[in-house]
């Protein structure tokens, strides 16, 4: 059963008090549930991971090869920030989809930029909590073509 890391970056684990007008009032520990669920219904395993910390998610991602065969990554601020957690998610080649919960790019311009999406297969944002399980949909689908899954 192929298997899907997904990583969740700073202020994540404030999810459903933290400015719920803009990232939704479901907590992160309900994110995870349903994206196990999802995860089932679709014949994958899932483990789900959050830090504050930018080296403790690159970490994660080196971790993550030969253990995972896709990655969801929500970096939260490190996305418009972080050429390390580019490059980690480079050096594993380990399939990647970035999600967000905002529309980043109808946000301030500093969020506009992401490093992620040079090294993701693409990006999903604005759907709230949803984007992960269309991540989940994307990644199965990816490994499926790949004949990884
Ligand atoms: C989450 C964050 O913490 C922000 O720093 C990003 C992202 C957007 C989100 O929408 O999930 O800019």
């Amino acid at each position: 059963m192929a298997s899907i890391l997904v990583l969740n970056g700073p202020n994540l684990n404030l999810l459903g008090t933290r400015q719920p007008e803009v990232y939704g009032s479901v907590t992160l520990a309900m994110v995870e549930d349903a994206c196990a669920d999802h995860a089932k219904k679709l014949g994958l395993d899932v483990t789900c991971l959050q830090s504050n910390h930018e080296g403790a998610l690159i970490d994660a991602i080196h971790d993550a090869k030969g253990r995972h065969d896709g990655i969801i990554l929500n970096a939260g601020a490190y996305t418009h920030t972080s050429i390390a957690l580019m490059d980690a998610l480079i050096s594993v080649e380990i399939p990647s989809v970035e999600v967000h919960l905002s529309n980043i790019h109808a946000r301030e311009p500093f969020r506009h930029t992401s490093y992620i999406s040079k090294a993701a297969l693409g990006q999903i944002c604005g759907f709230g909590a949803q984007g992960y399980l269309l991540a989940l949909d994307a990644l199965a689908t990816h490994l499926r073509e790949a004949g990884a899954a």
